[in-house]
């Protein structure tokens, strides 16, 4: 559970979290197990050549490298002993390849201790941090906790303006900055109200870049130490953002935020509308984080929680409206 409240959200609204999952990832079935598809029904049984053309195809379907060797050396270690003939059992395989592959354990158990939270959010500018803090404190604050969101973006204008409105959007409480105020101290005294007030939640909005030469990761450094000192525990999760539609040059990029040690969990933005959310497994995979939430859209309630289950039978389904049974 990530909060409070936050697995009603499994358990009551199951087929409509489905359906939503079903619909965003629409192109992303096309493009991967549309021709996954295609391909193991060219030839009755398999042979190299059908072995070959499948890992074409997962290569050109944004899965990236490190997932397609896997997938595929799991298919030949287990056809030559003779554990895998049929196409329907290569496909079975890979499908559970797949969910392997999102089944990352937890990077750091959830503390029990009472107090307030604190989440960071990190990632490359224009991934979509701001969008996703305002959906983020509408689900926090629906489950009956109250936000509070810091804009510790405090380089560009339009961040801090941004911030305000899902905020007034989603009933959370603001810490404004100004432009060029030191994102540490912004967060410091953020930190020091949400004491003062009995806040819940404390979501820090990071700039993406800095306009300055100093180095971002070594800022996101320092906030982490101002947030360590003033809340026991603090941060509680730093959620690294990745933008879908990005590829593999989103993987690239969620790379060098690795340096920044400590990120707990992704989310993944922009999947509606993009056939390239195979993404989701290669990040996975090469970062070993789990994937905590899906942006999906632009609005309010576009934001779903994350699960392997969901993600894989959204794909794989094909006509059911139903949602995989609860493990
Ligand atoms: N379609 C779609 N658009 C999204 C999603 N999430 C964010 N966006 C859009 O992506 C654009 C950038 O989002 P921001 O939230 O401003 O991104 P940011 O990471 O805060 O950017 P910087 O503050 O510049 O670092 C906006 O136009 C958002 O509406 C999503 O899940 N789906
Ligand atoms: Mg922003």
């Amino acid at each position: 559970m990530l909060f409070k409240g936050s697995s009603v959200e499994r358990n009551g609204k199951r087929t409509g979290l489905f359906a939503r999952m079903k619909k965003a990832l629409g192109a992303t079935k096309d493009n991967l197990v549309g021709r996954i598809e295609s391909v193991l029904s060219s030839r009755p049984a398999i042979d190299e050549e059908l072995l070959d053309d499948l890992e074409e195809t997962l290569l050109s379907a944004d899965l990236g490298v490190r997932v397609t060797e896997r997938i595929m050396h799991a298919i030949r270690e287990k056809r030559k002993k003779k554990l895998i003939e049929t196409a329907e059992e290569a496909k079975a395989e890979l499908r559970s390849q797949l969910y392997a592959i999102l089944s990352v354990k937890e990077a750091k158990k959830p503390s029990e201790e009472e107090g307030i939270r604190v989440w960071m959010i990190v990632g490359v500018n224009g991934t979509g941090k701001t969008t996703t803090i305002g959906k983020l404190a509408a689900k926090i604050s629906q489950a009956g906790n109250t936000v509070l969101v810091v804009a510790a973006d405090t380089f560009r204008p339009a961040a801090i303006e941004q911030l305000s409105v899902w905020a007034e959007r989603s009933g959370a409480d603001l810490i404004k900055s100004k432009i060029g105020m030191d994102p540490s101290a912004v967060l410091h005294d953020a930190l020091a109200a949400a004491r003062a007030r009995g806040s819940d939640f404390v979501i820090i909005d990071t700039a993406g870049r800095l306009h300055t030469k100093g180095n971002l990761m070594q800022e996101l450094e320092k906030m982490r130490r101002v947030a360590e000192k003033k809340i026991p525990g603090a941060p509680h999760e730093v959620l690294l953002v990745v933008d879908a539609t990005t590829g593999q040059n989103g993987l690239s990029q969620a790379r060098e935020f690795m340096k920044f040690t400590g990120i707990t969990g992704l989310i993944v933005t922009k999947l509606d509308g993009t056939a390239k959310g195979g993404i989701v497994f290669g990040i996975s995979l090469e970062l070993g984080i789990p994937v905590r939430y899906l942006g999906v859209g632009e609005s309010l309630e576009d934001l779903l929680e994350f699960s392997p289950e969901f993600f894989i039978d959204s794909l794989f389904s094909e006509t059911s409206s139903q949602p995989p049974p609860l493990p």
